[in-house]
């Protein structure tokens, strides 16, 4: 391969990724905040904050889809004062100025940005630390010269509107509305203060101020951008007060530094809200209530809480990440279970689809289908919020076994507008459910009682939800006796009922999208998967009548789809509204599809008679490539009404051809099903971002974490990456990897270990936690397990009988060639 490009590299010591040139081909970003308050932040100090819900409650202003890209962001400018010069060390927003020794270290909900310029060094941590609603900015500013410097360092953020939509679109009030209070050198941002009266920002600095700038305008002067700030130019602020327009919080600090001096200066940007009977500050008053923030603000700008909280914040990444780590002959698979597949779940499980670089914090509540798969990659690291996760899904869950298709993170109430019939959707529930029980053990979990759509008295037990996502699919057979696929299935752009939600579009049926016909062998697989699951959770129940029964549908369905979901050499993908069947040779295009190869023998539909073997080779032959597998072929050439968005996509793109990141796990798991080990591992390692980095420009997205898609062999631009972090890819990749290649899977009976392992590898090492005991895992040799020495005594198969909490047990796992 050429010699292309590198834009960093990975300290695995400290758990960073290390960028050294600031001119990624993207932004590549990383979050702040585990709890309540969050944020974005790029390699160039972009990015933005907000407190909850990224689109009511944003504290800070952003500009998708700009340009340059990546505007608005954690701002800091140096001024020499005694040339004018000035520079942002984040590189931007002044690109012009060059930098010596920029580096960008993303960290565990942590990034650091520094570089020098004329002998003048500054780096800046951002983190927003464990259970407060604020994020620190530390600021190092070295004089690396002979002669002592005078400098002068300005913040910049431009505050948000609070509500991000508002703030985009309704300008004929926001200009007017615009509030700030500057008491005591802290900016207090509080438009929608006067109307709400709840919940204001603040922005403080440790140092004296030599002046500070609260209106966009004064601070940048007219017509000037972020990256000729007048106030910044002539070295002076203007101590201006927003009256609406633009709010922006900027501080003026001057340094004097002797040669090698280092100072640090501390910002701190927060978020509080008053109680509604504050007694400081009554109804009617337009101050904001500092007494309880003020506390907060000066422990916050004091070095040693700072040094503090960022030490517990590692600390708490230590713990988080101390439940599985792996040694295996493979580099980038061990950087990626151990530290960023890993937090890449737990991102994705706090923002679910709504703020990153491709999800502007305002389109998205909670998916049904998203939020139970993104549990499956970070359940043995917080259980209990996999479980409090959990019962807000359940609780949106129709009384027909029916779900919303997405729920509203501040409300927890099914949204109306997107509405439901996504026939996957309740059957994800099962596998969540499944995934939680199989590692904690909590089997009283079962009888949780949950309201079905949040009604108030229709409380019934967690179990009872699991039956009623299986009956909905039972009571929805098509015209071939499999699923009904409703609006859509997994892949919410195969449309197949010819629904449209654009008011003046043609509907193709005159029945809406869930009346229609179409069927989905994908869902038919899912729910093979899905009944076997529940007969297991039925059988330790010891509810053993309806184990019967789960088994009994499962295998009906599995007969269902070998009759008619098998195209000869593949599982086919669909039928249409008129029984036309989809990703089959009959078809021109679209002719096989990913998601049923995966789906039907994750179920186990064909292993037993070799279907599924023979539908995993032509995976191979017809959608592999060296960037990953694609989802269908041939791609739809032009659109299709009667089969949706998924054709409005050009060639190669997102769902029609694009390698669709989320499903090449289900081929990974897949193929270990059938005993392939050294195809699942090749097809890991062809999306593994680490060992993606050395062609970073061609997959463009960050190295470290996955993306949802990567363009398609169709596509102009083959293998460059798109939607990096919040995607379902981050969990199943996991899953892949560990439970099925690595094959430390836990099991309603324990931890199984249970490898499909590559020809040539040894083994491996592991450190697994497991209902609260350590184990110290040693697999040899790269055959099927036939045993296990655990604590030296030999147990025949693959399970490891469950030890005590506390307990720390060696396991030796031996396989056979
Ligand atoms: C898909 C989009 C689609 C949207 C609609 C997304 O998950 O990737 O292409 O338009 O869902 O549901
Ligand atoms: O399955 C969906 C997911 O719910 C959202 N992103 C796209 C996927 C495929 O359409």
């Amino acid at each position: 391969m050429e010699d292309l490009l590198r834009y960093g590299y990975f300290d695995d010591e400290q758990r960073e990724y290390v960028i050294d040139r600031p001119d990624t081909p993207l932004p590549w970003i990383n979050y702040l905040g585990t709890d309540a308050y969050f944020g974005i932040v790029s390699n160039t100090a972009g990015g933005y904050s907000f407190y909850r819900d990224a689109k009511l409650r944003r504290l800070t202003r952003y500009r998708y889809n700009n340009a340059p890209l990546d505007v608005g962001g954690r701002y800091v400018y140096v001024r020499d004062d005694a040339t004018g010069d000035y520079w942002s060390p984040s590189w931007q927003p002044t690109p012009e100025r060059e930098l010596d020794g920029y580096e960008c270290r993303h960290g565990l909900s942590y990034t650091k940005i520094g570089s020098a310029r004329n002998g003048i060094r500054a780096e800046t941590l951002y983190f927003a630390p464990l259970g407060e609603t604020l994020e620190v900015w530390r600021v190092r500013v070295t004089n690396e010269r002979t002669e002592s410097a005078e400098v002068s360092l300005f913040s910049a953020i431009e505050f948000c509107l609070w509500d991000a939509q508002d703030d985009s679109t309704n300008f004929q009030r926001n200009y007017s509305i615009g509030q700030v209070e500057v008491v005591d050198e802290v900016i207090y941002h509080k438009t929608e203060y006067r109307e709400r009266r709840d919940h204001f920002a603040y922005f403080a600095c440790s140092e004296p101020l030599a002046g500070f700038d609260t209106q966009r305008e004064s601070f940048l002067g007219a017509y000037r951008g972020w990256d000729r700030p007048a106030v910044v130019e002539a070295g002076a602020a203007k101590d201006s007060i927003a009256h609406g327009w633009q709010p922006v919080g900027s501080h003026h600090v001057r340094l004097a530094l002797e040669p090698g001096e280092t100072r640090e200066v501390i910002f701190v940007l927060g978020y509080a809200e008053n109680p509604k009977d504050d007694k400081f500050d009554p109804p009617g008053s337009q101050t904001v209530n500092k007494t309880r923030v003020r506390p907060v603000i000066e422990r916050w700008l004091r070095s040693e809480t700072v040094e503090k909280g960022y030490a517990d914040l590692r600390a708490y990444w230590d713990g988080l990440l101390g439940g599985l780590s792996v040694t295996t002959p493979d580099g980038d698979t061990d950087r990626m279970v151990n530290i960023w597949n890993a937090y890449q779940c737990l991102v994705t499980f706090n923002m679910s689809r709504s703020a990153s670089g491709y999800e502007s914090g305002i389109g998205r509540g909670m998916g049904f289908r998203d939020s139970n798969q993104d549990l499956l990659g970070f359940v043995h690291i917080l259980p209990e919020r996999a479980r409090e996760r959990i019962l807000d899904i359940a609780a949106t869950q129709k009384a027909d076994g029916g779900a919303y298709h997405q729920y509203q993170p501040l409300t927890k109430r099914g949204n109306n507008d997107i509405g439901d019939g996504f026939n996957d959707d309740p059957l994800w529930l099962i596998l969540g459910v499944a995934a939680y029980l199989k590692e904690t053990g909590d089997l009283a979990f079962l009888d949780e009682p949950v309201p079905f759509d949040n009604e108030p008295g229709s409380e019934a037990p967690l179990y009872e939800h699991l039956r009623r996502s299986l009956r909905y699919t039972l009571d929805r057979l098509g015209p071939h006796g499999l699923p009904l696929i409703g609006r859509a299935d997994w892949n919410d752009c195969l449309n197949l009922n010819c629904f449209s939600d654009t008011p003046g579009e043609p509907f193709q049926t005159t029945e809406n999208a869930s009346g229609g016909v179409a069927e989905s062998v994908f869902i038919a697989g899912l729910f093979v998967l899905a009944a076997k699951e529940l007969a297991g959770i039925a059988a330790l129940r010891g509810q053993d009548g309806e184990e019967v029964v789960y088994r009994a549908a499962a295998e009906k369905m599995a007969g269902t789809v070998t009759e008619h979901g098998w195209d000869g050499a593949w599982f086919r993908r669909a039928y249409d509204f008129y029984g036309n069947v989809i990703g089959s040779g009959e078809n021109d295009e679209g002719q096989i599809f990913i998601e049923p190869q995966g789906m039907c023998v994750l179920g186990g539909v064909g292993l037993e008679d070799g279907l599924a073997a023979r539908a995993l080779d032509s995976v191979a032959e017809r959608l592999a490539t060296p960037h990953g597998i694609v989802l269908q072929q041939p791609a739809y050439s032009g659109y299709r009404i009667e089969l949706g968005e998924i054709s409005s996509y050009p060639p190669g793109y997102k769902e029609n051809a694009g390698i669709f990141c989320h499903t090449n796990p289900w081929i990974m798991i897949a193929e270990t099903m059938v005993g392939n080990g050294d195809r699942a591992f090749d097809y890991y390692r062809r999306l593994n971002p680490s060992a993606r980095e050395a062609i970073s420009e061609v997959h463009r997205c960050e190295p470290y974490i996955y993306a949802q898609m990567i363009a398609g062999k169709d596509a102009p631009t083959h293998g460059e990456a798109k939607n990096s972090w919040l995607t379902g890819t981050a969990a199943w990749n996991f899953v892949a990897i560990t439970q099925w290649i690595l094959g430390i899977r836990p099991d309603f009976g324990g931890l199984r270990i249970d490898p499909v392992l590559p020809g040539g590898w040894p083994g491996f090492e592991a450190v697994r936690s497991f209902r609260g005991a350590t184990y110290e895992i040693s697999v040899r040799g790269t055959g099927r397990v036939t045993h296990l020495l655990v604590d030296g005594e030999r147990v025949e198969g693959n399970l490891i009988p469950p030890a005590a909490p506390g307990a720390v047990v060696r396991v030796e796992a031996i396989a056979t060639a």
